[in-house]
């Protein structure tokens, strides 16, 4: 059988760099998107080395929709074919109030978590429903179920990508093109000490006392998500750590 093609925005670190191992893992062909490329191609060569994974290079800013249509139109003829588009590639910056933040900052995280989610979007998707076959994997939040202190933008944007998904999945219900929202909790990748703008420390005390989740964790659900048979469509995943309940309700030893 033809070896399907994902293409993963976010793939340098974390979530997405998680989901480019399982996927490589289990064959699939690989288009890894991000912006730094010392660590995409320090990627593409432990995923060659270790499961002779076939792995296409797309570094760009999401958030420059020019970049994004160039790139994705400069694609090789045998690359173009997308079978699995993971918006993964997402952030938050600070912890402010709503009415005390940086309106610059929230444009950064409004962009990349909303905007370029949808530009990625309208760009591959027509292909999947021209051939008849694709499915869209959207990295949503426990944050767009609850808003929590701190997070009112972060959360607003996550709210987002739950309605662009139930939305695009209505949009596609008389195509096999399968739309999912992944919603991970407590996840410990270098997202907190973007969130906390570098402190470490900070970005520890997030996930004292509680096992947390790891990019590898939710990339078993993201591949879960993806390998059930083609009439199962995975709408909406909530995943977090045993000892958290909510946003805000964590127990921790
Ligand atoms: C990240 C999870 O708990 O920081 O989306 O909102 S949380």
């Amino acid at each position: 059988m033809e070896k399907k093609i994902v293409l993963i925005t976010g793939a340098s670190s974390g979530i997405g760099e998680g989901c480019a191992r399982k996927f490589a893992m289990n064959g699939y062909r690989l288009i890894l998107n991000g912006r730094n490329v010392e660590k995409l191609t320090a990627l593409k060569r432990e995923l060659e080395a270790a499961y002779r994974a076939d792995v296409c290079l797309l570094p760009f800013d999401v958030r420059n929709r020019r970049a994004a249509e160039t790139a994705l139109g400069s694609l090789p003829e045998e690359w173009r074919a997308i079978d699995i588009l993971i918006n993964n590639a997402g952030l938050v910056i600070g912890v402010d109030k709503e009415h005390e933040g940086s309106l610059d900052e929230w444009d950064v995280v409004i962009d990349t978590n909303v905007k370029a989610l949808l530009a990625m979007t309208r760009l591959v998707v027509p292909g999947m429903v021209e051939r008849g076959r694709g499915h869209v994997i959207n990295m949503g939040s426990i944050a767009g179920d609850y808003a929590y202190p701190g997070g009112s933008v972060y959360c607003a944007t996550k709210a987002a990508v739950k309605a662009l998904s139930d939305g695009l999945r209505i949009d596609l219900v008389d195509t096999p093109v399968r739309v999912t929202n992944i919603k991970p909790g407590l996840v410990e990748t270098n997202f907190s000490v973007v969130r906390f703008r570098g402190d470490k420390s900070a970005a520890d005390s997030v996930y004292r006392g509680i096992r947390p989740l790891t990019g590898e964790d939710i990339a078993e659900v993201v591949y879960f998500a993806a390998a059930v048979p083609e009439h199962i469509q995975v709408a909406e995943v909530l995943v977090m750590p045993a000892n958290q309940a909510t946003g805000t309700i964590v127990s921790r030893k």
